[in-house]
């Protein structure tokens, strides 16, 4: 009985999730999905990016967790606006919840809507969100063989960020090694290394981020009559 249970909640989200990627498309706003182990950084990557760029563009973020609104805390200290998800015990967001959260944020005025999802290397992979891109970080605590052993999220994704870059010389972790498993899971993946402590290599994720923005704000132009 388990089986056409749960092919029920994927299949459910699926709509939710076009009904997103159509309200996404029709504001030309960028949405990405931010996926990762608990603690890879994700909340840091964003506080700095939204420091970094908030001259540049007009950017949201929906917080996805179990419980406490910590990381909304942490992402309203920037000034940029956000709504928290608590999952109750779901290790993962769906497109339902995200669509609820999305209504208390101001889509017109916005470029960019960041969707950090629960800390999770797994299931998240199965649940569209309506997102335009999925970014996954790994931070080099956990190890560089994550990729070879935890495919799905990374072959799912257009960008792998490697995190903590900052913690390199006290571990073993191997970057070369990290990059080609990765590339063995996706081809096609784009990695960017930061440390979204010190800020070192941010530039070139910041250029991708541009480049996206564009990107959907030509496909929204070339949609309308
Ligand atoms: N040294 C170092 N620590 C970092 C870096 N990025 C994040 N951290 C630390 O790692 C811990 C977890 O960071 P978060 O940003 O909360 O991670 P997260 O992925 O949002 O965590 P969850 O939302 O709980 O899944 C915190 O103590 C951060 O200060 C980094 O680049 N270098
Ligand atoms: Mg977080
Ligand atoms: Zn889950």
């Amino acid at each position: 009985m388990k089986i056409p249970v749960i092919r029920k909640v994927l299949e459910s989200n699926e709509r939710s999730a076009k009904d997103l990627e159509t309200l996404f498309r029709d504001k030309g706003l960028l949405a990405l999905n931010l996926m990762s182990s608990p603690g890879a950084g994700k909340t840091a990557l964003l506080e700095r990016t939204l420091s970094d760029l908030q001259a540049e563009f007009r950017m949201a973020v929906v917080e996805g967790d179990l419980q406490t609104s910590n990381d909304a805390g942490r992402i309203a200290d920037t000034g940029a606006a956000v709504v928290q998800i608590n999952t109750q015990g779901a290790c993962h967001l769906s497109a339902g919840m995200v669509g609820a959260a999305v209504k208390q944020l101001p889509l017109d005025s916005l470029d960019i809507v960041f969707i950090e999802n629960v800390g999770n290397l797994v299931c998240p992979a199965e649940f569209q969100l309506g997102e335009d891109k999925r970014v996954t970080m790994l931070s080099l605590p956990e190890g560089d063989d994550k990729p070879e052993k935890y495919p799905p999220m990374f072959a799912q994704s257009q960008v792998m960020i490697l995190n903590k870059l900052d913690l390199l010389p006290h571990l073993d972790f191997d970057l070369e090694r990290a990059r080609k498993g990765a590339r063995l899971v996706n081809k096609d993946l784009k990695i960017f290394t930061v440390s979204a402590r010190t800020g070192e290599g941010m530039e070139p994720w910041y250029a991708w981020l541009k480049q996206a923005v564009l990107d959907k704000k030509m496909q929204k132009n070339n949609a309308e009559p």
